[in-house]
C-alpha cells in the first residue's frame, strides 16, 4: 500500500498534484480543504464552524479534522493506499493520523513536501482568487494562511523527517515537471 501525505504551504499546488497522482497510481484521495468547503456549501453544523476559521486563515481546530478524518478513514484505506491532501497540518493531526493508520496495520509511506517562495505563493493565490469565489483567496487572508503555515504547519515536516520519510521537491516549474519530480520520489518508494 502507497500512503501518501502530500505537504506544502497554502498555494504550493497540492491539490493540483493530488490530481495527477490519484490517476497514475490509482489512490484514494483525502482533501480537508475540499471536504470542509463542502461541508460549508451544504450548511451543516460543521461547516458553519469550519468557515469561522478558514474566512480569517486561522486552521480549523483538531479535534473537528481529527473527526471528520476518523469518520473517513475505513472506506480509504486498504487496495493501492491513499493521498493525504492538506493534513496533517499539525503536529497533533500527524499523530492522530499515525494512530489511526496503525489500526489498520498500516504508515505513511512517503510525506512529499513541495517547496515554493512566498511571492510565488502570493501570485498564484492571487490569480485563483479572480475566479475561484473562495473566502480565503485575497491578500489579507492568504498572508494570514502563510504566517499560520509557518507557525502551526512547518514543524509538521520535523515529525516526518524524524521518521525517515520526508522528502522535499522543487515546487516551482511547469505542473508535469514538478509531477515528474513527484513519481520519481513515488516510485522510489513503492
Ligand atoms: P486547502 O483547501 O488545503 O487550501 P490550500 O492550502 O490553499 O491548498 P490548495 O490545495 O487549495 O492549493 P494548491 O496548492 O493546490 O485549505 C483551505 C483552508 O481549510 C485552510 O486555510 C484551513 O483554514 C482549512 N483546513 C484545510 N485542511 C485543514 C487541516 N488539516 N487542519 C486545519 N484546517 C484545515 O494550488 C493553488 C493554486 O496554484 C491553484 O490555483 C493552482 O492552479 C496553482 N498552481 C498549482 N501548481 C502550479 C504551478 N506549478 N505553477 C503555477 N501555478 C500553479
Amino acid at each position: 500500500m502507497l500512503n501518501v501525505v502530500i505537504f506544502g504551504p497554502p498555494g504550493s499546488g497540492k491539490g493540483t498534484q493530488s490530481e495527477n497522482i490519484i490517476k497514475k497510481y490509482n489512490l484514494a484521495h483525502i482533501s480537508t480543504g475540499d471536504l470542509l468547503r463542502a461541508e460549508i456549501s451544504g450548511h451543516t453544523q460543521l461547516g458553519t464552524i469550519a468557515k469561522s476559521f478558514i474566512d480569517k486563515g486561522e486552521l480549523v481546530p483538531d479535534e473537528t479534522i481529527i473527526g471528520m478524518i476518523d469518520n473517513k478513514i475505513e472506506s480509504l484505506v486498504g487496495n493501492e493506499g491513499v493521498i493525504f491532501d492538506g493534513f496533517p497540518r499539525t503536529v497533533e493531526q500527524a499523530k492522530a493520523l499515525e494512530e489511526l493508520l496503525a489500526e489498520y496495520n498500516t504508515k505513511v509511506s512517503v510525506m512529499v513536501n513541495l517547496e515554493v517562495p512566498r511571492e510565488e505563493l502570493i501570485d498564484r493565490l492571487l490569480k485563483r482568487g479572480e475566479t475561484s469565489g473562495r473566502s480565503d483567496d485575497n491578500l489579507e487572508t492568504i498572508e494570514k494562511r502563510i504566517s499560520v503555515y509557518e507557525s502551526q504547519t512547518k514543524p509538521v515536516i520535523d515529525f516526518y523527517k524524524a521518521k525517515k520519510v520526508h522528502k522535499s521537491i522543487k515546487g516551482v516549474g511547469s505542473i508535469d515537471e514538478i509531477f515528474g519530480s513527484i513519481t520519481e520520489v513515488l516510485d522510489s518508494v513503492k
